[in-house]
Formats: C-alpha cells, structure tokens, sequence
C-alpha cells in the first residue's frame, strides 16, 4: 500500500516500545495516525512530537465494549482504518506452570488474545466493505518455540500466529491483507513489565548481548505495511543474532 496522508493507521500499544516506534515511522509518510493504549501521559507526549494528524485514544483493549464503542466513535477523518498494527501485550511472570499466578495468566489471556481479536473484529467490516485494508499483529518467537515459563504467555502468542494464518485464508479476495511479525528478544519495557517494575530483573534478560531495538521491529512493521497491495508478507520471524532456538533438552538422572 502506498502510505501517504491518506492512509490511517491504528496503533495500538502505541504509548511505549514497538508501538510508539512505529508510530514515528509511519509519520514520516505523512499518514493520520491513531494512537491507542491505556497511558494518556505517553500518548499526548508522541502526539505533540509528531508533525501528522493525531488521534489519541485512552484504551484498555480487554473491554470489549470499549474497543467496540472506540472503534464506531472514531472522529471522521480517522475512521477509515487502513492498517491495523495490533501490538499491545504483555507477558508477565517467569514462574513455572505449577507455581504461576492466575491473575497474570487471565491478563495475558485478557490483553494478547481477546484484546487482540476485539480490536480486529471491529476493523475488519470497514476494510472488506472497502477492499482495502491490511492487519498487523505482532506475535512472538515465544508462540513458535517453548522455553520454561514461556506457558500462558507463549500459548497466547501461538493463538496470535494461527488467527492470523486463519485471518489470512478467509480473506483470500477481499482485498486485505494479513501479516503475524514474530520478534525475539528486543528491550523495551517489555522485560521490566514481566517482572512487575524489577529494573535489575529486566536488565539482566539483555546483559551480555545485543537485544533487538523497537525501531528494529517497527522498520518490519512499517516495511510490511509499505510494500505493494498485491505482495502480502505472511509470516515475519525475526530475532537478534545472538540469540537462537537451541532445540531439545534432555533430563538425565
Ligand atoms: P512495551 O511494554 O514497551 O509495550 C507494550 C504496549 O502495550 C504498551 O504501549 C502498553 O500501553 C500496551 N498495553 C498493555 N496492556 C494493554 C491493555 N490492556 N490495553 C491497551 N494497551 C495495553 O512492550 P513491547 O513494545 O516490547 O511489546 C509490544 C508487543 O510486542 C507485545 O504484544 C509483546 O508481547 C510483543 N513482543 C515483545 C517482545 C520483546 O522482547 N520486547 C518480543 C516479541 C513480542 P499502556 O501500558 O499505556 O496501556
Ligand atoms: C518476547 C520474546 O523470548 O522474551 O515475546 O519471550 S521472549
């Protein structure tokens, strides 16, 4: 899709990390944007930075009746939503499955799938009515590849890559696109999130190597979105180089 000032994206999780990354690229293009998480501080902050029509929306994705109402009440002139960037999630918790917290998982549940789907259900009838239309999600190596207390938030990313591949298919001929962006490691807030505001628990996942960076993972956003309406990038696995799947482990007595 050609991006320009007449394309809208929708970003959410736009007030930190990929969100607000992506944002500041997809602005450069000159296209309206809005700007969607629970923050309003942040979110004002990026608005005043960028030089592009703004709509800022103070959100919690897992209200479903707010997402629905969000998404019908959208000023005019950001109502046509031509990308959806659907990256707001979280993991919280490192603790294995016997000794998780419940509350952590039902928000994982929550934020990353029914967050998620709610968001795209109500974008979608627009972008098939008009056969325009392209959805990002953003899942995670965590989905496509186990690691120990990786259960409730890598099951949640594995739902993100099958809706989307599922997505795909059903809109074959509609004139929307479908793309599951699956970074690895990247330092964002995402770290100090997971362990609930523990800086030294959050630096240490980075220590000793180089992470991902949010501009990293928002130059595959926006390189997906940008490409021509008839390339559509399925699937985009994309990790630090040093970091790797390491394959099976073996318990030995
Ligand atoms: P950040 O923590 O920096 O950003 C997460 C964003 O999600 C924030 O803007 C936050 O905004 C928003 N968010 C969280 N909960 C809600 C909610 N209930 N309603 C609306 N917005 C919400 O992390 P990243 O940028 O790294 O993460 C973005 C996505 O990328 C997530 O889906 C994450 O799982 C995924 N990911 C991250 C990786 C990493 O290593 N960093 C690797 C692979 C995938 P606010 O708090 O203002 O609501
Ligand atoms: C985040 C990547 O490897 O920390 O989704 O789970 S990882």
């Amino acid at each position: 899709m050609s991006l320009s000032q007449d394309t809208t994206v929708f970003i959410t999780g736009a007030s930190s990390g990929f969100g607000a990354a992506a944002a500041r690229l997809f602005a450069r293009d000159g296209v309206r944007l809005v700007l969607a998480a629970r923050r309003l501080d942040r979110l004002e902050a990026l608005k005043a930075e960028l030089d592009v029509p703004c709509h800022v929306l103070v959100l919690d994705q897992r209200d479903r009746q707010a997402v629905a109402q969000a998404f019908a009440t959208l000023p005019e002139a950001f109502a046509k939503v031509d990308v959806l960037v659907n990256n707001a999630g979280l993991a919280l918790g490192l603790e294995a499955a016997d000794n998780a917290d419940l509350d952590d998982w039902d928000r994982m549940v929550d934020t990353n799938i029914k967050g998620l789907m709610y968001c795209t259900r109500a974008v979608l009838p627009g972008m098939v009515a008009r056969k325009r239309g392209h959805i990002i999600n953003i899942g995670s190596v965590a989905g496509r590849y186990p690691y120990p207390g990786g259960n409730v938030y890598g099951g949640t990313k594995a739902f993100v890559e099958q809706f989307s591949l599922n997505l795909r298919a059903e809109l074959l001929g509609k004139g929307v696109r479908v793309t599951v962006i699956e970074p690895g490691m990247c330092d964002t807030e995402f770290s100090l999130v997971r362990f609930k505001g523990d800086g030294g628990k959050a630096d240490t996942v980075y220590a000793g190597m180089t992470p991902l960076s949010a501009e990293d993972i928002a130059n595959c956003i926006h390189w997906v979105a940008a490409l021509p309406p008839h390339v559509n990038i399925n699937t985009l696995e994309v990790m630090p180089t040093e970091q790797a799947n390491g394959g099976f482990a073996v318990h030995r007595s």
